[in-house]
This record gives C-alpha cells, structure tokens and sequence, in this order.
C-alpha cells in the first residue's frame, strides 16, 4: 500500500500524543514512542488484523509491546484506532487508577495483551501466544477453512534483547518453526547509560540466524514503505519466526533524538514545542490531533473491522460443515467448568506421582490440557502418555518456560502447565509474579519441594522458596500432603481462576485414608483438622509431607498426656480467606501451635496473627540420604515430640 502525506502525519500524531502524555504526567519515557511511532503505524495500517470494537476476537493478529517503557505509544495506538481508550485517559497518564499505568496492564487496557515492563518478558509471552496459534491452528483448520490464522507481532529493543529471556525463547521459537512470530526490533543502538557499544555489541542478525530465524533489514525507521515491505515479506516466511531490525533514532525529532537522554526522562514544555516544530506538527495546543488526522485512524479501524466480519462468517461455515470440531473449539475457548476427578488411591506415593495420576486423567477429560516441563518431565512426572502431541519440551530454559507459559494462558485455547524442581523457581520468579498480577492461570507444578531432596545437596533442596512464594500477591500455593490431598488440589486448580502454583513431593508419603471424607470436604479452606482434641495443649501444624511428621509427633505427644491436635495446611492464601469463625474455630486462639514446615520459618507468625513455634528449615541443605538430612533437622515425629516435652 501507498503511504501519504496523512500517514506520515498519522505516525507523528502518535508521537505528540505520547509525548505530550508524557510531559503532563511529567513522566515517562519519550524516546520509544518518537523513534518507533512510524513502524507502529506501518504495521497497524497494514498488517495488523484487529477490530478495535472487539479487542478480544480470537483471531485477532496479537501486538506485544515488549519494550513496555513504550506504554505511551501503545495508548496513544490505541486512543486513535477507536479502542474505546478517551483522550482523559491519556492526560492521566501515570495517575493512580488510570487505563494509562506506567507500564501496559494486560485486565487494565483492553487492547493490551500482555503486561510488559519486565525487559525480555513480552517477547518470551509473544512466543507463547504463536506457539498456542500454531497448536490450535494445526489442530483445527482445514485447508478451505483456516479459521485460526493470525500473528503475533512483538517491538522489543535492545533491553529486551539482551536479556537471557530471549536467548531461551527465540531459540525455542526457531527450534518449532513459528512462522508466524514477527519480532520488530527498535535498533537505535541506545540503552538507559548511554550507546550500546558500552555493553551490546554482538551480531544479532548472526544471533537470530544462528536461531533458525529469518532476519530482514529496514534501514530507514521512519520509511513507513519500507517497513510494511519488510513486514510483508516476514509474513510470507513459512517455516521460521522472522526479526526486522529496523534502524531508529531514539527520540526521533526532539532536540534530545539519538541520545540516551531522551530514554526516560520526560520533555520539557519547551522541548516538546521544539519537537512539534520539527515534526512539522500544526498545533501547538497539548493533546490535540487535527480532524482529519483522527478521521483516517477511525477508516482504518472500521476497514479492519471488516475482516473480523469476514471471519465470522466462515466460522459459520466451519460449523455447519464440521459441528463437532466446532463445538470442540468452543470448548477449548471456554473457561474449564468443575470436574470431578476419579483416580482412585491405595498405596502410599509420592505426590508428585499422585499428580501424574491425576493429570493424565484430567488430561483425558480435558482436551486442551498441554503441558510440559524444562527437561525433567521424567522427575517432575508431567508427561500425558496417551496423547504426545500435547507435551512441549521446553528445553533447560525455565525463564522462558515461565514467560512462554503465560503467552499460552493469554492466548487463549489452551490450558497450559509447565514443571520443574521447585529449587529452580528462582529461574521463572517474575513470570510466576507478572501471572499472579495478571490474574492468567497457567499451572506451574514444582516438584521436589523440600530438602527430601536429599543426596543432591543445598543446591537442589528449595529452602527459602516456598515462603518467597507466600509473598507474591494473590499468587496461591496448594502443598498437598497425600495423593488424596493432590488429586482435590487439581481439581482447585482446573476450575479456578486463580494463579496457582503446586508443591509436591519427590518422595513417597504415607496415604491419609482415614481423612478422606475430610479431605473432600475441606481441602479448599486451605486447612483442617486431621485430629482434633477438645481443649488442647497444643496444635500441630504441617504443610505438605510434614503433615505426616506432626501426626506422628502428635502420636507420640498424646500418649505423653500432652493434648495434641493436628492441622493439615496445604494452602495458607485458601485458608485466609475463610471467614474468621473457621478460623477461629480451627486453630484456637490462645491455645499453642507450632508449624512444621521443611523450609524457612519466618513470616507464620504474620500469617496466624499470633506467636508460633517452628520446626523448618532456616538454613541451607545437606547432601545425604533423604532420612539423614531429615534427622539432622530434627524434623521427625520423634524428635519434634521430645523437643516440645522438653521446652
Ligand atoms: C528486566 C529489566 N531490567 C531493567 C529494566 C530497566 N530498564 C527499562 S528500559 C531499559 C533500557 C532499555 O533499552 P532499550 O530496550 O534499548 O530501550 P530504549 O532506551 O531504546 O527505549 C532498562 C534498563 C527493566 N525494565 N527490566
Ligand atoms: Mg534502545
């Protein structure tokens, strides 16, 4: 398509409208908006499928702005093409509340697929979201009717490109032949301290190629044709993801362009004047975008508009030709309703191998279940046996595995799980912490969550993990203590909207089968009691495999005259929510507990509102046997028992 005079105005009413956002709210980061504006617009005008009135239609090309210090232009993007974003809201840019935060809130915006900020993690989402593309469109279209056929375009910068995020999932990209992932890649050749000589002079046309990626070139980034060639070509690319370096000035027309200056810092009144002289801009007046500007935005739009209608349409056929695929569509899009899980348990496990039960049968009721882990599938037992075509391998890249994850969730299609040791939580921390904030559910399993671990040592014995993970907002935690437990914690998270992330066991754990009815009842209140005594001495608490250490204690406390009781607590977030009366009636006040828990004890006080006592873990592993690393905590129902007789 022809660019005009209009277009390129176009490109710059984005530029004032992000700039001027930016200096009201005195701040912001001025330099992306200005020096991508025109690629932005190119790619919108041309290439990107999208109906602004219905920012959630499916087959919606997806737009990640991995470079989410770039928020302004994504608004500003979106204020023009009619996303239903009022111009108020641009002038409370960065205001408490605001559709304009800081950096795009995925629930906050619509429009905005994905929170971004964290450097590298828009890009590993973006990979996310074309790999559940690719997997739905394989799965569903038919060679007259691809109903599912749409791309993700990412614009990242250098700072996303130099984080080891993106190593791993641009490897992962190539390796699965993502065709339809298109990375622009703002290469303006400066970071916050200034060029990137000082820190980023690798080859990234060699890097991606090296990737199995198809790398294009567009040297001039304010050359809308260019850019739109260059996107067009990548579209065509039928068995890689495609980069475009695109050479930018940071800053584009502002008396700071092309310094590092103008990365974060916010122009002053005078200085946005100046830009708007050099741009050419008629109006002086903040936020305003001439008739005509805005006119063009909207024929866009309503033109865009017009694929989504065509795209009803054959779904129309698609549903009359294949009914059942269609339904089965339907429900893959669908949130999963409850089930009941069925598995049935007599033996003592493991709770990692009770959630293998489980997950293959839950697998066969759940059909867009895929999963996978970061290449301890056989350790972390997440493999689906009957359908291998809905195992990832992930490769040893948990960051990505994370990130990736989350891409899956906001795509849409499928409900995607991911596993590793729970040691290697670390690896994946700010994906876990950006799903919790987006309130997406992929499910993050973490196995061998205790010093359990044993002979692998400190290294891999999780010890400060479980209560990190305590900490991240309305992120829940289930710690099962059983395969009962387990099977009643899937059955949470299948249903739940929840981000949750679930702890199991390397070893094998002894089966509460006496509790069973309890367990049913009243696992989802995140605590119970497994023994209780009238007027105690004392409560016991364990998470998790340590639930078995305080009934054994409790055993041995009780028969010593000191009245034990026993609260199983595989989820501290569940159980603070339950009303106070359980609560209270649960766990007493004034009456003594101890928590035992194989992990760091701080912060149970906090969470029970009262002084406790506990059994943990406070300081790295050992490598040795299982059973000697357990004594030589002291976690064991022998000694817990002696120690509290003797205190
Ligand atoms: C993981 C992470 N580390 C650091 C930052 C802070 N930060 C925000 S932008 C930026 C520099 C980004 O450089 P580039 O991507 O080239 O953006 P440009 O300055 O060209 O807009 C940094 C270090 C961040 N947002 N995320
Ligand atoms: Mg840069």
């Amino acid at each position: 398509m022809k660019f005009t005079d209009l277009d390129g105005q176009s490109a710059d009413a984005l530029r004032i409208l992000a700039i001027d956002a930016i200096t009201n709210a005195n701040s912001g980061h001025p330099g992306l908006p200005l020096g991508t504006a025109s690629i932005a617009y190119a790619l919108w005008k041309d290439h990107l499928k999208f109906d602004s009135k219905r920012p959630d239609w499916f087959d919606r090309d997806r737009f990640v702005l991995s470079a989410g210090h770039g928020s302004s232009l994504l608004y500003a993007l979106l204020h023009l093409f009619g996303y239903g974003l009022p111009l108020e809201e641009l002038k409370r840019f960065r205001k408490l509340d605001s559709l304009t935060p800081g950096h795009p809130e995925y629930g906050r915006t619509a429009g905005v697929e994905t929170t971004t900020g964290p450097l590298g993690q828009g890009f590993a989402n973006a990979v996310g979201m074309a790999m559940a593309e690719q997997i739905l469109a394989r799965k569903f279209n038919r060679p007259e009717l691809e109903i599912i056929d749409h791309k993700t375009y990412v614009l990242c910068g250098e700072g996303d490109l130099m984080e080891g995020l993106t190593y791993e999932a641009a490897s992962l990209a190539g390796h699965l032949k993502l065709n339809k992932l298109v990375c622009l890649f703002d290469f303006n050749k400066i970071t916050i301290e200034g060029s990137t000589d000082l820190a980023f002079t690798e080859d990234v046309e060699k890097r991606f190629k090296a990737q199995n990626w198809n790398v294009l070139k567009v040297e001039n980034g304010n050359d809308q044709e260019e850019i739109s060639r260059a996107v067009r070509k990548a579209g065509k690319s039928q068995d890689k993801p495609s980069l475009i370096i695109v050479k930018t000035h940071i800053g584009y027309k502002s008396p700071k362009q092309d310094s590092n200056k103008v990365h974060g810092e916010p122009l002053s009144p005078e200085e946005v004047l100046k830009t708007r002289e050099n741009l050419g801009w008629p109006d002086k007046e903040p936020f305003s975008v001439p008739e005509p500007i805005r006119a063009n935005f909207l024929v866009i739009a309503s033109k865009k508009a017009r694929e989504r209608k065509r795209w009803e349409k054959r779904m129309e056929e698609y549903r009359t030709k294949y009914p059942s695929d269609y339904e089965k569509l339907g429900n893959f899009l669908k949130k999963t309703e409850e089930i009941k899980l069925e598995t049935v348990f007599d033996q003592p496990m493991a709770t990692r191998e009770a959630s293998y039960k489980v997950l293959n049968e839950a697998a066969e009721k759940i059909e867009n279940l895929y999963g996978g882990s970061a290449d301890l599938a056989p350790s972390t037992k997440t493999k689906i046996d009957k359908y291998p075509e809905r195992n990832f391998h992930f490769g040893i890249r948990e960051h990505a595995m994370g990130a990736i994850s989350n891409g899956l969730a906001l795509h849409g299609g499928l409900r995607p799980f991911c596993s590793t040791f729970l040691v290697f939580l670390d690896y994946m921390k700010t994906p876990v912490r950006l799903a919790s904030m987006m309130k997406i559910n992929p499910i993050y399993i973490f196995t061998h969550d205790s010093i359990a671990v044993g002979e692998d040592g400190p290294t891999h014995q999780p010890v400060e993990h479980i209560m990190s993970m305590r900490l991240i907002p309305e992120l829940t935690v289930l710690r099962p203590a059983d395969a009962f437990e387990t099977k009643k914690a899937w059955e949470y998270i299948l249903r739940t909207d929840k981000t949750v992330c679930l702890l199991l066991t390397r070893q094998k754990l002894p089966l509460l089968s006496a509790h069973r009815e309890t367990i049913e009842r009243d696992f989802e209140k995140g605590a119970y009691a497994l023994v209780e005594k009238e007027k105690p001495d004392l409560i016991l608490i364990g998470t998790g495999s340590e639930t078995h250490i305080a009934l054994e204690a409790a055993k041995r406390l009780n028969e010593k005259g000191v009245k034990t009781s026993v609260v199983s607590m595989p989820s501290w977030e569940l159980f603070s929510k339950q009303p106070e009366s359980y609560k209270e009636a649960l766990l007493k006040k004034g009456v003594r507990k101890i928590v035992i828990e194989a992990g760091r004890s701080t912060g149970w006080s906090d969470l029970l509102g009262e002084k406790v006592g506990c059994f943990g873990v406070d300081s790295f592993g050992r490598s040795a046997p299982e059973k000697d690393v357990y004594n030589f905590f002291g976690l064991t129902g022998e000694a817990v028992a002696e120690k509290i007789i003797r205190q």
